[in-house]
């Protein structure tokens, strides 16, 4: 006689058939398998431990906005908002193979630059920029960050850097977006009132033949104003200035953000109108630990 058969297979528990249940919901058939793709945009920035700027801030901005973002690290800082402890930068020829590498395989649509750390480093992306605009015998959308002061006061490009950048990287872009420190640096003169801003713009403009928004964020006033110089003309970008948020890494994702609506292909005036919407929510909404700020960057447009 054949006895009843009482292994577990035959008459599963409540937990197996709940396991079944879950395998066969994500069984192969149910994963949508139609190709998926995005614009895709390369950082080539600094990391910041902190995630609020560099390559992190990027990440998070193209992603937010509907970009596929790949980066090439230039250095790696270790900080907390208002404190760097170190930087190192990596060596220019791993910066320039991490470039080439993914402009070999991926459709990069625009690329931005934020902290390159040395004058090795900047002539070494100048030279990969140089070459895909050889390759593809038109310009890459390029935005140029040239950060060189953390807000927090420290220096993160060495001095010897800024002649590297003007010679060779600044004629290669589309856009340089300084803040006003660094225009300063740049025009090595003072820029104190709004009045200013649109006259260092043009300066600049005509200097890299390249446009320019100068951010006047720092400036006095209830508005953060920013100047934009492109096509022979000024525009102005205005925000209500959001107090006391201690901001680090605006402008990284400002300049992420521009660089997304040129890959998604929007106008140049577009895609800053945009950006500055954008960096004024990710303030506004920002995430808080204690006395540690950071930017909200998972807003969309
Ligand atoms: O916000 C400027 C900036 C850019 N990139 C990196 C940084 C910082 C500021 O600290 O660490 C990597």
């Amino acid at each position: 006689m054949v006895g009843r058969d009482r292994s577990p297979r035959r008459s599963p528990s409540t937990a197996e058939a709940g396991r079944a249940r879950r395998k066969r919901a994500t069984s192969k058939r149910d994963i949508p398998r139609r190709i998926q793709t995005l614009p895709v945009a390369l950082s080539i920035a600094g990391s910041d431990s902190s995630a609020g700027a560099g390559i992190q801030a990027d990440l998070k901005t193209f992603s937010a906005l509907g970009i596929y973002g790949l980066t090439a690290v230039t250095c790696i800082v270790a900080e907390i908002p208002g404190k760097v402890s170190r930087i190192e930068p990596v060596s220019a020829r791993i910066v320039r193979e991490q470039i080439e590498v993914l402009v070999r395989n991926f459709p990069i649509s625009a690329i931005k630059t934020g902290l390159l750390c040395s004058a090795a480093i900047i002539s070494a992306v100048a030279e990969a920029i140089r070459e895909i605009d050889k390759m593809r015998g038109r310009r890459i959308p390029l935005v140029i960050d040239p950060v060189m002061i953390a807000t927090s006061g420290d220096r993160l490009l060495e001095p010897a850097a800024i002649g590297a950048y003007k010679d060779e990287l600044f004629p290669l872009a589309a856009l340089i977006t300084p803040n006003l420190e660094e225009a300063a640096l740049l025009l090595e003169t003072k820029i104190k009132e709004r009045r200013q801003m649109g006259k260092a713009a043009k300066a600049l403009a005509n200097q890299y033949r390249a446009s320019i928004l100068l951010k006047g964020g720092h400036l006095q006033g209830d508005d953060a104003i920013d100047v934009l110089f492109h096509k022979g003309k000024l525009r102005e970008f205005s925000a209500p200035f959001v107090r006391g948020v201690t901001t680090h890494g605006t402008g990284c994702a400002y300049s992420a953000a521009i660089t997304s609506g040129l890959a998604l292909g929007f106008s140049l005036e577009d895609a800053v109108y945009r950006a500055k919407k954008f960096v004024t929510e990710a303030i506004a909404r920002h995430f808080q630990w204690g006395n540690l700020h950071a930017l909200n960057h998972s807003l969309g447009w």
